[in-house]
């Protein structure tokens, strides 16, 4: 195994592969423990004793007053959709996981792109209130990465125009604006707990908010419309069965005792990334504005190929030749999927979306991820160029 610290030796190939993220598990003796104590009681799903109790600890944890599980981020971001009763367009970025997209189309939603922010990747409020019409519902703005949105100018237009906003900060869990949970801003947002987040419950959703009167069309819409408390025989709204199980609630449980352990921990990962990648020529890695505490959920590169001699998929194909399988997320755009085709949106261009997009690469952070394996990964990256400029001399 080579040694630490050292930026010269030649990169080597890994034994076992390296993907852009590895779930964080808790404990197997506590989860069993947890698994007993459902086997005892006899409830494994419909909320029960689990679930309330994880609900309860993730109002606290994130300072909210409601939130409401489900089985996964995506049906969060429907259910959110639905509860606050939207029509017509919905304005959203390209620059996301097609899930966004779907949620809004699903809904019977027009979706109405507006191009994303050089630095931050997410949507760009300068560019919105140009695309705001009469039948302009909301604002879906995602914080991708886990990086905040600039949530100030957002509410701005929203209030102004008097439309909902909405995020998906399906990558966002933990992170902080001047202190304050990334759950505090617009009037709902949705976290995904799904297994390669930095807070999972294996699969799973939130969608959390300040206003009480969403809290039963919520609640009712992950329950075929039947209220969760009532002993009503009718169904008052017409929901899908989105309900989180007592099994999945223990691991989040579990998993949100080592939340913070575990941001830490990647904090310094991403250090480690930066202080070796940020020497190279066209490697651009983004910082973060100091009043936001991040997650460090990914660790996205943006390749200048003019600047480093080599393109995105040079890098991505030597890392996977090295057997380090990092993603090309988000490509291509949403705007370019084929299941949008004869959609008004279909091939609509972004210009700093696609250059993003057509350039950036996730490489592997998570917390099992060891310095030694991140140093090598940084060996493939600096090695891909060097090879590439020594080729043109
Ligand atoms: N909104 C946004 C902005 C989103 O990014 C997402 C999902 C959603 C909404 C919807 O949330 P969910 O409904 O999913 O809760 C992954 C995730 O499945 C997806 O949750 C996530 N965003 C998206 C960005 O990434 P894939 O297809 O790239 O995942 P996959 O299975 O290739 O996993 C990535 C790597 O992680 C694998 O190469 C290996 C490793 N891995 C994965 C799993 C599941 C493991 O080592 N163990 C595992 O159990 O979508």
């Amino acid at each position: 195994m080579p040694s630490l610290n050292n930026d010269r030796i030649a990169p080597y190939v890994f034994k076992r592969p390296i993907y852009v993220t590895k779930p964080q598990l808790p404990d197997l003796d506590q989860y069993m423990v947890a698994l007993s104590d459902i086997w005892s009681v006899g409830q494994v799903t419909n909320s029960g004793h689990q679930l309330r109790h994880y609900e309860s600890k993730i109002t606290d944890y994130l300072n909210i007053p409601h939130a409401c599980a489900v089985v996964n981020g995506h049906a969060a971001l429907e259910s959110a959709l639905r509860a606050l009763k939207l029509t017509g367009e919905v304005i959203t970025t390209p620059f996301t996981f097609p899930s966004t997209i779907h949620a809004i189309t699903l809904n019977g939603l027009q979706p109405v792109f507006c191009d994303i922010d050089a630095e931050s990747y997410n949507i760009d409020p300068a560019k919105i209130e140009a695309l705001i019409t009469k039948d302009t519902s909301a604002i879906l703005a995602v914080h991708v990465f886990g990086t905040p949105c600039n949530v100030e100018a957002l509410q701005k237009i929203a209030g102004k125009h008097q439309i909902k906003l909405i995020y998906d900060a399906a990558h966002a869990f933990g992170t902080r604006i001047n202190g304050n949970g990334i759950g505090q801003f617009g009037d709902m947002s949705i976290f995904s707990t799904h297994a390669t987040k930095v807070f999972h419950t294996i699969e799973g959703g939130l969608v959390i908010h300040k206003d009480e009167k969403y809290a039963r069309p919520l609640s009712q819409l992950r329950n075929f419309g039947y209220s969760e408390k009532s002993s009503d025989d009718d169904v008052e709204c017409i929901g899908a069965n989105y309900k989180m199980s007592e099994l999945h609630a223990a691991i989040g449980l579990l998993n949100l005792n080592t939340i913070d352990e575990q941001i830490c921990t990647r904090k310094g990962l991403f250090e480690l990334f930066y202080s070796k990648l940020n020497k190279l020529e066209g490697i651009h890695i983004r910082t973060y504005c100091e009043n936001v505490t991040p997650n460090y959920a990914y660790l996205p590169i943006l390749v200048d190929p003019q600047a480093s001699g080599v393109t995105r998929d040079d890098i991505y194909n030597n890392l996977s030749q090295h057997n380090v399988h990092a993603r090309k997320y988000f490509y291509p755009l949403c705007t370019q999927l084929s299941c949008y085709q004869g959609f008004p949106f279909y091939q609509q261009t972004f210009h700093i979306a696609a250059k993003v997009s057509n350039n950036i690469l996730c490489l592997p952070i998570y917390p099992a991820l060891g310095h030694n394996e991140v140093n090598n990964i940084c060996n493939i990256i600096s090695s891909t160029i060097s090879a590439s400029v020594s080729h043109q001399k």
